[in-house]
Parts: C-alpha cells; structure tokens; sequence
C-alpha cells in the first residue's frame, strides 16, 4: 500500500480534508484506534494544521486513512463544544495567531482582547492585534485607538489598524502573514470574513452571517478551515468559535502571561508575589510610574479575580 505526507486542512467530525505534498486534495479518516501522544484528553484526535502520514486506500480514488500525526509544535484548545470537562483542538502547529477587534461597530472589549493575549501567551504563540473598521472611527474612538496602540505597543504586541476592505490599508498586514500560519478569531461582525476575503481573494467566505446577537441561540459548530494564501502562508479561520478557553494556571503564574510584567516582576521583594497588595512589588511600582498601562494593570486584576472560578 502506498502512502502520502500531508496537510490537514479542515475537520468535518470524522473527515478530514487533507492536502498532500503535490498539492492534491485527499478524504481521510481514522481506522481503529490511532496512539496519539497528547496529554490533554482531546475530543478530537487529529486538528487543522496537523501534518499526517495516511495510507492510500487502493481502488477508492481520493481516500486516504491517516495513521500517524505528526508531533506538534504547539496547538490551541477551547472547551469542548459538547463537554464542557473536554477539550477540542482547534488549530495546531501556528505561527500566530491573530485577533481581529474593533472600537465601533460592534465594539470588542479589551477584557476580550487580553484574554486572547494571554491564552497565546501561554501556548508561546506570537499574537497580532489587528483593529479593523478605523473607516467608523468617531474622535472619541479616535483617541481610544491611538490609546490600544501605545498600550499593546509597550506591552510588545503588534498591532495594525485597518479598514478590511481598502488593500492599500491591509498591505503591511499582508506582509507580516506571508509565509507563516496564522489563526484568526474574534468575534461576529468585527470582519474576519471581509478581512481573509481581502488577503486571499477568491476564497469568497461569506460575510456578515450573523448580524447583531441573532446568532447567540443558535447552535453554530463549525469547524476551523485552513486556505492557502496566495505566493505563500497559511490563514485558519475558526468560524463561531467564540472564545479559547484558557488552559487551567495557577494565581501566581498570570502575571508571566502580561508580557509587560514579566519584564519587571523579578524586580518585587516575594517571588511568590501576586502584585496585589505585597510590598515592594517592581509591578505596581511600574504602574504607579506609568511603565505600564493602568488599564492592563485592571485588566490583570480582574482576569486574577476568575482564576479559581476556572474560565
Ligand atoms: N465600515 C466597515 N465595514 C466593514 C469593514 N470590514 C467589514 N465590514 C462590514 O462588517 C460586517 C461584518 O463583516 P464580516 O466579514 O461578515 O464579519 P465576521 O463576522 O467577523 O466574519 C459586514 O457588513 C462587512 O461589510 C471595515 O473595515 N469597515
Ligand atoms: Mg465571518
Ligand atoms: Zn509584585
């Protein structure tokens, strides 16, 4: 029986659509009981972004049964849509992973934001800001963006304001995603869709599918797809996924996850220290001197403040 090395690109439950190294689209499932070395106790065995062997199933043109995955460099789960004590495996082996917000139209929260920093922190993938939608921006929203700008700049994060639909204005983003894969999430109506549509043309994703919060009730399980950008790079789009869940840490490791902090915290008197309310913490110190932006400060206090309720 021969073989094939490949790509998966999409899960559908059970399938899985597979690109080999010539480019050419497989079917593959799993037979029996695959080992899978992850200790995470996945609902889903294999993910988008997985480089698999399968082997070609003879006289069944375009089936394949993967057999072994290959090991990950990193990957990104959320809480099982059907379990909530499971986890599901959304991507795997990313280079980034990049959320899209907005100031108007809808608004995304910078809670929201955060939370997605520090979930990538914690799998140690470089995350990208991008603010679409600046076209809407009121002075009010105005001063708000330039205000994010300083704040995830001086935390170390990039971060690209852009109108989705103008290429002139997402040419410096298009660049940074060459050659590299890149999750992208955040939530409905923010443009994800316009945005990959924009950087990937012809891929004609649909776009303002859930308008408002009409979409709250229904149940929406789609699974995360990979598209080829052209020349080179990789975008997976993770429709409806609303939010990664964080891995389960400890009180006194969130802090590492602030880049910002991370920088200054071997500065504070305890190593144990929460910087909250221990004396000469080099964290607040920062903060009371402006180093770092009060609003992650709250940001952080308040995330600290769900820890044991386990988010
Ligand atoms: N004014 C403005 N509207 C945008 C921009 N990007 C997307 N939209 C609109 O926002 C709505 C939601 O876009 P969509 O791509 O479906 O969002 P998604 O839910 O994040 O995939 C659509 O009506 C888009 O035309 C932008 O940069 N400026
Ligand atoms: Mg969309
Ligand atoms: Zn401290």
């Amino acid at each position: 029986m021969s073989e094939l090395k490949g790509l998966v690109y999409k899960s559908t439950g059970s399938w899985y659509i597979v690109r080999d190294e010539h480019g050419k689209i497989w079917n593959a499932r799993v037979k029996g009981k695959m080992k899978i070395d992850d200790n995470i106790s996945s609902t889903n065995p294999i993910a988008v972004g997985d480089k698999v062997i399968c082997d070609i199933e003879e006289g069944e043109e375009g089936i394949a049964t993967i057999k072994t995955i290959a090991e990950r460099n990193n990957y990104i789960v959320r809480v099982s849509p059907h379990n909530k004590n499971q986890k599901h495996i959304v991507a795997a082996n990313l280079d980034a992973a990049l959320v899209v917000a907005t100031i108007a139209e809808p608004r995304t929260s910078q809670g929201f934001i955060d939370r997605f920093l520090i979930t990538a922190e914690a799998y140690h993938i470089p995350a990208i800001i991008v603010i679409n939608k600046i076209d809407l921006l009121k002075p009010k929203h105005q001063e708000q963006l330039e205000h994010w700008q300083k704040m995830y700049g001086d935390a170390s994060y990039e971060i690209f304001p852009v109108v989705a639909l103008q290429p002139e204005s997402i040419a410096a983003l298009a660049n940074r995603l060459k050659g590299i894969t890149t999750l992208f999430s955040g939530h409905s109506g923010v443009g994800k869709s316009t945005l990959i549509n924009q950087l990937i043309p012809g891929v004609e994703l649909r776009t303002q599918e859930v308008s408002g919060w009409s979409g709250k009730g229904q149940h929406t399980t789609t699974f995360a797809e990979m598209f080829d950008i052209p020349g080179s790079g990789k975008i997976i789009d993770t429709p409806g996924v609303k939010e990664f869940g964080l891995i389960d840490f400890e009180k006194e490791e969130l802090a590492q996850y602030f880049p910002e902090m991370r920088r200054v915290m071997q500065g504070c008197k305890f190593n144990n220290c929460l910087h909250i309310n221990e004396p000469d913490c080099a964290v607040k110190e920062a903060v009371n001197n402006e180093t770092i932006s009060i609003d992650r400060y709250v940001s952080y206090m308040s995330i600290m403040d769900t820890i044991e309720k386990k988010w």
